[in-house]
This record gives C-alpha cells, sequence and structure tokens, in this order.
C-alpha cells in the first residue's frame, strides 16, 4: 500500500478531496462548521461539528452523490491571500476557523484561502488546479471525535476518505481494504469461536472461549518449553497489590493514569496490578544472592489491568485485562550484554517458528536533553545504550532508533507489527532498568564480599497472550498450524448407519494419540458436514465410508485443498505426528 502522505502528487490530490466533501456536507447540512481535515498515510479525513446530527450509514452515499456532482461542474480551485485581520472577520461565526486564526503567527500576516465554486476554506495548501481533477474517491468510514481530541471538548463527525488517480487504483485499495477486514482478528475470533465480550463484564475485558482457551494453553507450553531451556523459574503472585507497592516502585507516581482507581479492603488499599515488575522484585528480595547465581530469571503469565481509552480498546489485541508473557532478569552490570543478547535470540528464534517477517525493531533511546523525565546518570546511559547497539549489530539484525522514547528508568528495544487494521502495535519488548532494583534496595554479594545493586531487564516475548493471539490470527486468516489448531481432525461418516462404528474406531485411534478430534454424527449431508468442517479452517478432515471401513483405512483432506488422499490409520497418524512438531 503507497503512504498517500508521503506521495506529493496523491498527498495533494487528497487534500483537496478532503475540501470537496467539505463542500458537499455544507450543500446537505448548511449549518455545518468544519475543524481539520489533513491528509493521512490512507487518504484523508475531516472533523465536522453537525450540531446534534451523528453521521449514519446511509450518509456517506448522499455526500459521495453531491462530491462527484460537484467534480463534474469542474469549478477551478484558486487561492487568495489575506491578513490576519480580513480572516477573522471573514470567518467570524465560526469558532472553529477563529480558533485556528488567533494561534497563528502574529507575523504572518499572509494566510491563505482556497475557494472553489460558492466554498472557500482557510488552508495552506497546495491544492489541485481544479475539482474536475478528483473522480476516482470513496468515503471509507466515519467515527466520532473529540475536539482537538480532548474528551471534556464536544464530540465531532470525523469521516474518513481516500482518493486516487484512477480508477485501478481505488479499486486496488478497495479490494485490499476488504481483504484487510476479513483478516480482522475480531472478525475470525467470532467466527471460530476464539473469543466474545460483554458489557455485563466491561469494556476491553474479552472471554476467552474454549476454542481461544486452547490455543492460549499452546501458546503457554510452547514458550514455557523455551524458557525452561534458558534457565527461567516462574513463580505466581496475585494481581493485586497494596498502594505502597506501586509507590515504591514509581507507578504512582509515573503510571497512575493508565491504572484502575484504587479500593479499600479493611485496613489495606489495593490497586489492581498494570505491571509485575513490583511483584518479581520481592520475589528476589526474599533471598540474598550470591553473584554466583546471577543471572536470576524470574517469569510469570501474569495479569494484569490498565486503563486503555474506551475508544482505543479493540478485541485482543489492545485490552484492559491482560496476561503478559512476562519476566525479570536480575544481572551484574557485566552480563548486561549478554542477557540482553539471549533475549533478542529468543525474540529471533519465536518469529521465526512463527514464520513472523515483516517486524521492525525500535530501540528506544532517552533524550539527553531532557533531565526531567529521564534520571540523571549520563554514564550509565551512554554505557547502556551503547551496550544495546552493540549487541544488535553484532547479531545483525536492522534496527532504528527513536530518540526520546525510552523509558524513564532506561533504555528499551521494542518489535513494532502491523496489524490488519489501524497504526502500529508492539509485541515483544526488552528493557534495562537500573532504578527499581534501587528502590526496592536490592542487592547481590559480589566476588569481593561487597553489597552490589543488581540491573534488571523486564521483557515479554509475546508481549501478552492475548495481543500475540490476535496477531497470529491475522496472520493465518484463522488457518491455524496444527500444533495451534482447537481441532485439529474432523471425522464425516459417509453414512452415520453403516459408517459410524468405524468412524468411532478411528476417532479413540486419534484421541489415543493426543489429537484433538470431532466426530460429525449429526443427521446432516455429508456435504453440508465437509463445508462446515472448512468454515470453521480444521486442518484435515477425514470422509470414512465403505472403502476406508473394510481396509483399515481414512481418507484425508487438508485445509485449503481440493485434493483427497487414501492412507491407512497408521500412516496418517504418523504424518500428522510429525506435522504437529511443525510451528508455521
Ligand atoms: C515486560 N514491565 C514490563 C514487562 O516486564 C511491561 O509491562 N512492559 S509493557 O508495558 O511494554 O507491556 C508488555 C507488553 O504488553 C507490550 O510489549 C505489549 O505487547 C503488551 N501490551 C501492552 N498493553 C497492552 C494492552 N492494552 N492489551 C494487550 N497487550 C498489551
Ligand atoms: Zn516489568
Amino acid at each position: 500500500m503507497i503512504n498517500i502522505k508521503e506521495n506529493i502528487d496523491l498527498n495533494r490530490l487528497n487534500h483537496s478531496c478532503a475540501h470537496l466533501m467539505a463542500q458537499a456536507v455544507k450543500h446537505l447540512y448548511p449549518e455545518a462548521k468544519f475543524w481539520v481535515g489533513p491528509v493521512i498515510e490512507e487518504g484523508f479525513y475531516y472533523d465536522i461539528d453537525l450540531g446534534d446530527k451523528v453521521i449514519t450509514e446511509e450518509d456517506l452515499p448522499k455526500i459521495e452523490k453531491e462530491m462527484k456532482k460537484l467534480s463534474k461542474d469542474g469549478k477551478r480551485i484558486v487561492r487568495h491571500e489575506i491578513t490576519k485581520e480580513e480572516a477573522l472577520n471573514m470567518f467570524k461565526d465560526d469558532p472553529y476557523k477563529v480558533d485556528l486564526i488567533s494561534r497563528m503567527d502574529e507575523d504572518n500576516t499572509v494566510i491563505s484561502c482556497y475557494t472553489q465554486g460558492d466554498f472557500t476554506d482557510l488552508c495552506r495548501g497546495p491544492h489541485v488546479d481544479t475539482v474536475k481533477e478528483l473522480k476516482h474517491f470513496k468515503l471509507i468510514k466515519f467515527s466520532g471525535a473529540y475536539w482537538k481530541g480532548d474528551s471534556k471538548n464536544k464530540m465531532l463527525q470525523r469521516i474518513y476518505g481516500v482518493c486516487f488517480r484512477n480508477e485501478e487504483d481505488l479499486n486496488e485499495y478497495l479490494n485490499e481494504l476488504e481483504e484487510r477486514k476479513n483478516r480482522d482478528h475480531r472478525k475470525i475470533g467470532k467466527e471460530l469461536d476464539i473469543f466474545m465480550s460483554d458489557d455485563l463484564v466491561g469494556k476491553g475485558m474479552p472471554l476467552w472461549l474454549p476454542n481461544g482457551a486452547l490455543i492460549r494453553k499452546e501458546l503457554e507450553n510452547y514458550i514455557y518449553e523455551k524458557e525452561q531451556k534458558l534457565g527461567y523459574v516462574h513463580v505466581y503472585t496475585p494481581c493485586v497489590g497494596t498502594v505502597d507497592l506501586y509507590k515504591t516502585s514509581g507507578h504512582w507516581d509515573h503510571y497512575k493514569e493508565n491504572m484502575f482507581p484504587s479500593m479499600k479492603v479493611d485496613e489495606e488499599e489495593f490497586v489492581l496490578r498494570p505491571m509485575n515488575c513490583p511483584h518479581h522484585m520481592l520475589v528476589y528480595k526474599n533471598k540474598l544472592h550470591s553473584y554466583r547465581e546471577l543471572p536470576i530469571r524470574i517469569g510469570e503469565f501474569a495479569t494484569d489491568f490498565r486503563y486503555e481509552a474506551s475508544g482505543a480498546v479493540k478485541g485482543l489485541e489492545r485490552v484492559r485485562c491482560m496476561c503478559q508473557n512476562d519476566a525479570h532478569l536480575f544481572v551484574t552490570p557485566e552480563q548486561i550484554g549478554e542477557e540482553f543478547k539471549k533475549v533478542v535470540e529468543l525474540i529471533l528464534d519465536v518469529y521465526h517458528d512463527f514464520g513472523i517477517t515483516n517486524y521492525k525493531f525500535r530501540l528506544s533511546l532517552r533524550d539527553p536533553e531532557d533531565k526531567e523525565k529521564y534520571f540523571d546518570d549520563d554514564e550509565m546511559w551512554n554505557n547502556a545504550e551503547s551496550k544495546l547497539r552493540e549487541v544488535l549489530n553484532t547479531l545483525g539484525v536492522e534496527y532504528f532508533e527513536a530518540v526520546g522514547e525510552a523509558a524513564f528508568y532506561g533504555p528499551k528495544l521494542d518489535v513494532e507489527v502491523k496489524p490488519a487494521v489501524g497504526p502500529e502495535i508492539t509485541l515483544s519488548t526488552c528493557q534495562l532498568d537500573f532504578l527499581l532494583p534501587r528502590r526496592f534496595e536490592l542487592s547481590y554479594i559480589d566476588s569481593e564480599g561487597n553489597k552490589q545493586v543488581p540491573v534488571v531487564l523486564h521483557r515479554a516475548i509475546f508481549g501478552t497472550f492475548d495481543r500475540f493471539t490476535a496477531f497470529v490470527l491475522e496472520e493465518t486468516k484463522g488457518a491455524l498450524p496444527l500444533w495451534l489448531s482447537p481441532v485439529q481432525v474432523e471425522i464425516i461418516p459417509v453414512n452415520n448407519e453403516y459408517h459410524l462404528e468405524y468412524s468411532n474406531k478411528v476417532f479413540n485411534l486419534l484421541k489415543d494419540n493426543n489429537f484433538r478430534v470431532e466426530l460429525d454424527s449429526r443427521d446432516e449431508k455429508m456435504g453440508y458436514k465437509i463445508r462446515e468442517a472448512q468454515t470453521r479452517k480444521i486442518p484435515y478432515t477425514l470422509v470414512l465410508g465403505n472403502n476406508e471401513r473394510d481396509n483399515n483405512t481414512v481418507t484425508y483432506r487438508k485445509y485449503g485443498e481440493e485434493k483427497t488422499t487414501t492412507v491407512t490409520s497408521e500412516e496418517f497418524i504418523n504424518m500428522i505426528n510429525n506435522q504437529r512438531k511443525e510451528y508455521k
């Protein structure tokens, strides 16, 4: 997909199309007032005050029709320059424009306007020469948007659209959009019974259904095994902590707006935890440690609660109750590089297993000028940052640097991926931390018998099981590899009367071999059952009739293929036994 914002020609075209849309809206709703209408990566939007009116599904075609009419009329788009005073006068009845104009630089006396027919808008430009050029557009969607993004302000109506130079490009984009919608994990999650939501439970609080729970269990087993091999230990800790715990960690000061409010129980004041680091610090502190024991790697599949804006919550991808694949690694300063390298290698290993290739490493560094956000220890920061860089360079992974994006306690590496719909998200993360161990007064005894403060690496490979599952569903379009599929084999007897007994035998054989198998003995037509197994994206469908029963064979069909193959039951089991060891 081409980035419209960065393409000079398409940027201008889309900007002009935003004006055309505003003009059409003004024709249909004369009371409309306009806030801003920027070009974005995938087209444009305009924020509009329509009084009490809320845009609905039926409005977009009406607006599009009016836009087509205006485009045919073919007015020229003309630029004028006026002074600030003239501009204030011209738009005096429009509080939004007055707000924009008043904030313009006093010395910058020239303000530009663009007029097409009966419509004039304040705008920096540039624009195309005539509205005739705006032929191949589509209004895509609408939503509410608070004025200036502040929930205390009025809710405006935001309409999104896109414009191309020709019909082929527009259609190509619309097809891609459709394909992405079909890949959206919210759609797949519903179709495959993976998760549900209910307002009675709450926003951003999905419930994992049996199919989803099976996927999650497999993911847990998978990563647990990897972590065991790498010397991690796992713990279970409560998903609440006292406010004092989070005051000690600094979250109460630095992270409060992302937390649920506190609650009192007897004399104690609790919060639902947004992170697990404080609990793991205390687990470390439970015993004295020698440098010989380090690194100590404490892992947990830990439930956290975070306040996410209600407009931001999204399926399993952005939730308010999540389960992290978390670990805190306690190391000596000398071990930072080696341990960080192992984490990056684990990330690469997991991504390789899952066939994830489209991702970006982002190395988040401090802004040395920002003395307020970042604790002041130049040497420590410089050391840590160059160590992380060095490891990434040694491993030969590509990454980009983001200055000023580090956490207040240290630099970090995030892995960014693009979901089917919406902006980029972080999956894996590895964060260096010099502060928390000090706040909790952690120590170890070094080789000379002196007390030292360990350094902590916070890391989550999957990020959260929630977000990772969402991502895997989108990457696979719901056609999960055998090991992750909730139902791996579906058995369909050709005729219940004659083939059920044999089907049961095969069913039990597969069960005994630890496969997740279903036998469809409903009184339905065979074709219907086969189609349903396909819709549910079950990896293998077995159709068993006379031939199979008499020869002790099975006829299988792999998901997504037309071809059927007949083999002995043992051959089939051997084949899928090998296949479930493959992750992709
Ligand atoms: C890695 N203390 C660290 C931890 O030790 C921590 O909490 N880091 S985090 O804030 O970056 O969160 C870890 C991961 O959780 C993120 O990388 C992201 O993949 C995932 N995550 C964050 N917020 C959400 C959310 N609202 N919904 C689903 N997953 C989320
Ligand atoms: Zn942490």
